[in-house]
């Protein structure tokens, strides 16, 4: 970025007003005003924009392509101005001409083109990629419509949809000649070729072209900007009534057709997206385009493709986007001429994966005549990696069938999209140590045993730009004050707190600073739910999706336990709690939107027992997303990361709340437990069963909730609450699904299968030492800071260089501006 000029930037906004809306300053509303504005930030990132291009041009350095389905980007406009450190600037110059920049900051659409933690790691991690200078592209999908916007009706989730591009996405830039046709259905037809190859014809298929849309991802201070590429789906031949034949015209409906919903939704996370033939559209449409990219521009400055693992390497997020494999083979054979070993060799050095969970339901799947209906050609390829990968196998392991029924790409009717990636990739990473371990010790043994050198681990991290700097800016002038500057790019520099950590004076300026945050939140939960809460009450916050696993069940259920505790003892010492939970459930999950309306009846009945003296709140934020995200850590005292141990991959709400000053309740689970080791037990409430009991009582059968219900007469009260009235104006069947879940055995479905009641007395107690410890005021501020001073690996610039390190071998680049 130049020099900051406020003159010129003043102006600018004027003009754009006038030219966009035909208005002046104080004609315009905040949503013009918040259009003109970014426009102008746009301006002001474009000179870095095209400098970082023209060094990626130049110098073609090696670039990561991390090949997403989903980004869950949040708000662009305070976090450019961020990282181009004009935040304070801007913000002053708005209020010359009596602009509020919070306020226009609020009328940006969070773009959330993901569902949680997957799709927001990708976009951290692309902060850090810009921050840290390395050449990256993000490629993924511009769904019109992305997560839907939760509304709660009665206390039901109701799903509306998010149309974010409504207005025009001011940071978004139309790249029509990054226009790339993709092909399905269809033939393959085989001809031999004169030197007695064969060339695979695919014919009779239906095209759409993918059209690339870049928003700029603005680094730190440093003048890079990589590129977000985003792919739209447009019909190849515009559709026109009159110039077609009668077999022509049905094409042409048909492309036009699948253009238009190819791109359309984004797909939630729930069990019922297996097999859905229009995600594997998605996967393909964008996957293709990405690497048809990436092969041109590479092609620029090379003849031969043998040197393209080292100027280009795909990371897979998840299995999502892992037919990459057999695309790139088939671009590289049946485009780029190659044989199938010299094409083999090059796609296994350019392709890696990550794994982001081991819930078996998440794993990929796909029926493989659906596959092969929807991409014969490909399907042709991955067939002939399966027979190659299951002759390894057997040469490996002769006569062991075990191993091919664990390992084969393609078994019992279905192409296996994970083991497709790791027999190609050249890395297999999970996303926090016990995950890793658990996929080298557990779900992907064989793989393992058979290639322990590709196997890595990689903890996920966050950017404290966003979730620091621009979340909490009080706390961030308050490390700023005892740290230094600097910590935006390394936080291990906050590490200076712990020097700090008793002082008295500096408790109280952190503590000063939490209660002005919770006010923030309280006000925002008032406007929006109107229920009043109580600032120096202990905010204990459960935001993320609503997931089984994660256990917002097991949480609303201590809150049940809690209430009938103060019916029974109004007297008792009790230090007041508001309960805070967002989350928003997959439409199809039933499950799942029952634990949605038992938190809101259960808040309805404990928010309006005046003869509680309000000791208790529940509060549900309706439409959890990343805006309102960055509040909410901010204000949070507790943070519960309480999943059954085992499931949860990393987490990475965990870190946000750490950075924030949270205390963690939660399990010995994902990135858990490298939280503990770096914060220490005095800093950390950990209770619950360990991954390895979990995994035991799994693979034994051995667990029997029943037994806690009947002989916990606590447990047995909460739950048959669930089934007489009490959270329900007297309906007895409302939660009676939930109360079956705790119950009900099935071979397929084994009750309480997420170890709620195995679970629930230690959480019980632990909830109890972390009211205990909330009284004494020092110790916590104390706690409060250590988790902001032990914070710094938790960062995403440590993952991505570790990626770089380890996986990607990339090396930074320079950008000089013009000025
Ligand atoms: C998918 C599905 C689909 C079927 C039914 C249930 C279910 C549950 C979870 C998922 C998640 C898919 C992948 C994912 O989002 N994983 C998350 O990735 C984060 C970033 O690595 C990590 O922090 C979270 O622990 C992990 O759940």
């Amino acid at each position: 970025m130049k020099a900051f000029n406020k003159k010129i930037f003043i102006k600018q906004i004027s003009d754009n007003v006038k030219n966009m809306y035909r208005k002046n300053l104080e004609e315009a509303s905040q949503e013009e005003l918040f259009q003109a504005v970014a426009d102008a930030v746009k301006n002001m990132i474009m000179d870095d924009w095209i400098a970082t291009q023209q060094v990626m041009e130049k110098d073609e350095p090696k670039t990561v392509y991390y090949l997403s389905m989903e980004f869950l980007l949040g708000r662009a406009l305070g976090n450019n101005l961020i990282n181009m450190t004009a935040y304070a600037q801007v913000k002053e110059a708005l209020e010359e001409i009596g602009l509020d920049l919070n306020t226009i900051e609020q009328q940006e659409p969070d773009p959330a083109l993901g569902n949680g933690g997957l799709g927001r790691l990708a976009a951290c991690f692309l902060d850090s990629l810009a921050s840290l200078g390395y050449p990256a592209y993000g490629c993924g999908i511009r769904y019109r419509y992305g997560m839907f916007k939760q509304q709660i009706v009665e206390g039901f989730q109701v799903e509306v949809p998010d149309n974010w591009l409504k207005n025009g996405y001011p940071f978004e830039m139309k790249r029509p000649e990054y226009c790339y046709e993709v092909r399905f259905g269809g033939h393959v037809r085989m001809e031999m070729r004169e030197d007695g190859n064969m060339d695979f014809i695919h014919e009779d298929y239906q095209a759409v072209n993918a059209v690339a849309y870049d928003l700029p991802i603005v680094g730190y201070n440093n003048h890079v900007v990589d590129t977000l590429i985003i792919w739209d789906a447009q019909p190849e031949v515009e559709f026109s009534l009159t110039s077609f034949n009668e077999g022509q015209y049905h094409k042409a409906v048909e492309e036009s057709n699948l253009a238009r919903t190819l791109v359309e939704v984004l797909y939630p996370n729930d069990e019922h997206i297996q097999g859905k033939e229009l995600r594997l559209k998605q996967q393909y449409f964008f996957v293709s385009a990405s690497i048809q990219r990436a092969i041109a521009k590479y092609k620029k400055h090379h003849r031969s493709l043998k040197q393209l693992p080292k100027k280009v390497v795909f990371q897979m997020n998840d299995t999502h986007p892992t037919v990459a494999v057999a695309e790139l083979m088939r671009i590289l054979i049946d485009v780029e001429g190659l044989s199938w070993d010299e094409a083999w060799k090059i796609t296994t050095q350019c392709v890696a994966y990550t794994n982001h969970t081991i819930m078996a339901e998440a794993l990929e799947k796909w029926p493989i005549d659906i596959f092969e209906r929807i991409l014969p050609r490909v399907y042709q390829i991955v067939d002939e990696i399966n027979r190659r990968f299951v002759l390894d196998i057997m040469d490996r392991y002769p006569g062991n069938e075990d191993k091919i029924r664990s390992m084969a790409i393609l078994y019992d009717g279905q192409v296996r999209m994970a083991n497709l990636a790791i027999a190609a990739g050249f890395s297999v990473n999970g996303v926090a140590r016990l995950h890793t371990e658990i996929l080298k010790n557990e779900s992907l043994k064989d793989f393992y045993e058979m290639f322990p050198e590709k196997f890595n681990n990689k903890t996920n991290g966050i950017t404290q730009r966003r979730f620091l700097a621009h979340g909490n800016p009080l706390l961030a002038d308050f490390v700023t004050k005892y740290c230094g500057k600097g910590w935006e790019t390394d936080l291990q520099k906050t590490r200076k707190l712990i020097a700090k950590a008793d002082d008295p004076k500096v408790q109280k300026e952190f503590m000063e600073i939490k209660r002005e945050n919770k006010k923030r939140l309280a006000k925002y939960i008032l406007e929006k739910t109107g229920i009043e809460v109580n600032v120096d009450s202990i905010f204990d916050v459960h935001v993320k999706r609503l997931h089984e696993y994660k256990r917002q069940l097991m949480n609303i259920l201590h809150v049940m336990y809690l209430y009938n505790r103060l019916k029974d003892n109004p007297d008792m010492d009790f230090v007041p709690r508001t309960f805070i939970f967002g989350a928003k459930a997959a439409a199809g999950y039933r499950n799942a939107k029952n634990t949605i309306k038992l938190i809101n009846n259960v808040a309805d009945v404990i928010n309006h027992d005046v003869s509680i003296g309000g000791k208790i709140k529940v509060v549900f934020i309706e439409d959890y997303k990343v805006s309102n995200a960055e509040w909410i850590y901010a204000a949070a005292d507790v943070s519960e990361q309480i999943s059954t141990a085992s499931k949860e991959a990393s987490g990475t709400g965990n870190m946000k709340f750490m950075l924030n000053g949270a205390l963690t309740i939660g399990t010995m689970d994902g990135a858990n437990v490298e939280m503990f080791e770096e914060v220490g037990e005095e800093n950390m409430f950990i209770f619950g069963l360990s991954a390895q009991e979990v995994i035991g009582f799994e693979r034994n059968h051995n667990y029997r909730p029943g037994d806690i219900y009947n002989n916990d007469p606590d447990v047995n009260r909460v739950l048959n609450q669930l089934i007489d009235g009490t959270y329900s104006h007297g309906d007895y069947e409302l939660f009676r699904s939930l109360y079956n879940y705790f119950l009900n055995d099935r071979p397929d479905n084994p009750a309480d299968r997420y170890f709620i009641l195995a679970d629930f007395r230690s959480y019980i107690q632990t909830q109890e030492k972390v009211a205990a410890y909330y009284r004494n005021r020092s110790a916590w501020a104390k706690s409060a800071i250590m988790n902001v001073a032990c914070v710094g690996k938790f960062s995403s610039d440590r993952t991505i260089q570790e990626y770089v390190d380890d996986i990607w071998h990339l090396e930074k680049i320079k950008v000089r501006t013009s000025l």
